[in-house]
């Protein structure tokens, strides 16, 4: 019968469609995990996951800070083309950076017939941006709007107010008697300030993160009322496991695509009590066990639900790593022999490869060739390579120019049409181009420092070297470190990565200049 052939024909291609779990960790670097090297940080859950899987040896975020990457990682689009919403790193009041008429990897998906939840760290902004979000209201546009079915998330980051997770439209457990109010530019309410009452915190921020203390950290931004609501910062990755669990385990015909953003090891970094000392590099590297249990609970809620093999999972991370980033949290003191960027040289804030390479795993049994790749991926390839792992034949013509199609290496195979190069956005006007061989890091900034001050900034260990100085080439397939400035003796490289560089910033690189920027 007809029916009969169509429903098999339906069924065929459901079973052939995996459930897809992004796990994005937050300033996580590229050796910081077990299995790309970390030693005194134990991984078992991720480097389980790697071992049965696919390591990507050359995994790019966009960017070396947060709201560029996950914007590129969900509209395929590099950050830096948006030259209307602000994509660089957003307060928690900034509108929503992505325009929801705009076809993302969630909306995708979810015309493709998924169910798509977003759990965690969001940092795209909320709001239309013409009338300002009453957190106490209506809370959007935001991930709903632009192709979330369900969210439940943290809105900036957790050292920025509003200090609540956002459910859906609302902010969860909120107490209409106690509205909430945020400001980043004069205080709100009367509680104590990280500026006033040091005596309060449980470690000192700096400047910028010395405003409303919330459980004992002071925050960047003023914040009253919503006690209820307020979150305990040792306790979201629990909340956050929780909430996957609970988005996994849900009895639905469809497949599913989830995106848990992780806290950790972003500041503040207060692990839950049960992972405080369980690495051998204080609390950042807790932080990082802590993540890697967070894996472990997803894991192990795909096994009960017995959908382990049938799920792809992605594990990468938005930016590299940073060990000073605001608090005296002690990260700088107890990293010891731990190197968070493994060999590379730079992190967080950096377009340098620690600042932009960062760990990624891929794990789908049976799927996924086992091993290692050397092919260039970028996070911002995500909406049109997981589409097309997930069986979608044409992708909407509008979809962010900059994704490509990288199925093949996320599957393990040699790519036919592979990534030439990768466009990588620092802070402020650092860009650099990185291909398969050479990285060219333009001159955007004068270098007035002394010898003595520019030797001192190499050796910092919090990586004050953000701006490029000169012009630099560097030979990554023997110089992965960035050490041996090769510009001078390649001019005709520089020369075409630099022209490369300048197509792929269009009318952005007009706007750089390479003289006085600070
Ligand atoms: C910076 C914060 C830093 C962190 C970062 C965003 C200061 C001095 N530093 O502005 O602590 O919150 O923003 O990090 O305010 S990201 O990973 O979300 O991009
Ligand atoms: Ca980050």
């Amino acid at each position: 019968m007809w029916e009969t052939t169509a429903w098999a024909a339906i069924e065929e291609s459901n079973t052939r469609r995996p459930n897809i779990v992004i796990i994005i960790a937050d300033d996580l670097g590229y050796g910081d995990l077990g299995c790309y090297g970390a030693s005194a940080i134990p991984t078992p859950n991720i480097d389980q996951l790697c071992r049965s899987g696919l390591k990507l040896n050359r995994c790019y975020a966009t960017a070396s800070t947060c709201t560029p990457t996950r914007y590129s990682m969900l509209t395929g689009e590099y950050a830096f083309r948006e030259r209307v919403r602000k994509t660089s790193i957003l307060d928690g009041d900034s509108p929503l950076a992505i325009d929801p008429a705009r076809p993302t990897l969630p909306s995708i998906l979810r015309e493709a017939g998924y169910h798509t939840a977003l759990v965690g760290k969001w940092h795209l902004g909320i709001g239309d941006g013409v009338k300002r979000v009453d957190l106490n209201q209506f809370v959007g546009p935001g991930p709903l709007e632009i192709g979330f079915d369900e969210a439940f998330y943290i809105p900036a980051t957790v050292d920025r107010v509003p200090c609540v997770f956002i459910e859906n439209h609302a902010v969860a457990k909120l107490d209409p008697q106690d509205p909430i109010s945020i400001s980043y530019t004069k205080p709100v309410g009367t509680e104590p300030t990280g500026r006033d009452h040091p005596e309060l915190l449980k470690y000192r921020g700096d400047k910028q993160h010395s405003d409303t203390i919330i459980n004992g950290i002071s925050r960047i931004g003023y914040m009253t009322g919503g006690q209820a609501a307020r979150w305990t910062d040792e306790d979201i990755s629990d909340v956050l496991a929780n909430r996957a669990k609970q988005v996994i385990a849900a009895p639905r015909e469809k497949p599913f695509f989830l995106l848990l953003g992780a806290h950790d090891p972003h500041v503040p970094r207060l692990p839950h009590p049960r992972y405080v000392g369980k690495s051998g590099c204080g609390r950042r590297g807790d932080c990082i066990v802590q993540f890697d249990a967070l894996v472990g609970e997803v894991v192990a809620a795909l096994k009960a639900a017995n959908i382990l093999d049938e799920t792809l999972i992605f594990i990468t991370s938005d930016n590299g790593p940073v060990l000073h980033d605001g608090y005296d949290d002690g990260a700088l003191e107890t990293v010891g022999e731990h190197r968070p960027a493994g060999p590379l040289r730079g992190g967080k804030y950096h377009v340098y490869e620690g600042g932009c390479r960062v760990p990624g795993i891929v794990h789908w049994p049976g799927k996924v060739a086992l091993g290692e790749s050397e092919e260039l991926f970028a996070l911002v390839d995500l909406p049109a390579t997981l589409p097309r792992l997930a069986g979608v034949k044409n992708l909407p013509a509008n979809l962010g120019a900059d994704a490509l199609d990288l199925s093949p290496v996320l599957l393990g195979e040699k790519a036919t049409a592979p990534r030439q190069h990768v466009i990588l956005q620092g802070v402020g006007p650092g860009r650099a181009i990185v291909g398969p061989r050479w990285k060219f890091l333009p001159a955007t900034h004068q270098d007035r420092r002394s010898a003595a001050q520019r030797n001192a900034d190499r050796q910092d260990r919090r990586h004050v070297d953000v701006p490029v100085y000169a012009d630099a080439l560097y030979d990554l397939t023997v110089d992965a470190s960035e050490t041996n400035n090769l510009a001078a003796k390649n001019p005709e490289v520089v020369s075409s990565l630099r022209q490369e560089l300048a197509r792929g910033l269009g009318e952005e690189w007009a706007e750089m200049s390479t003289g006085g920027a600070d």
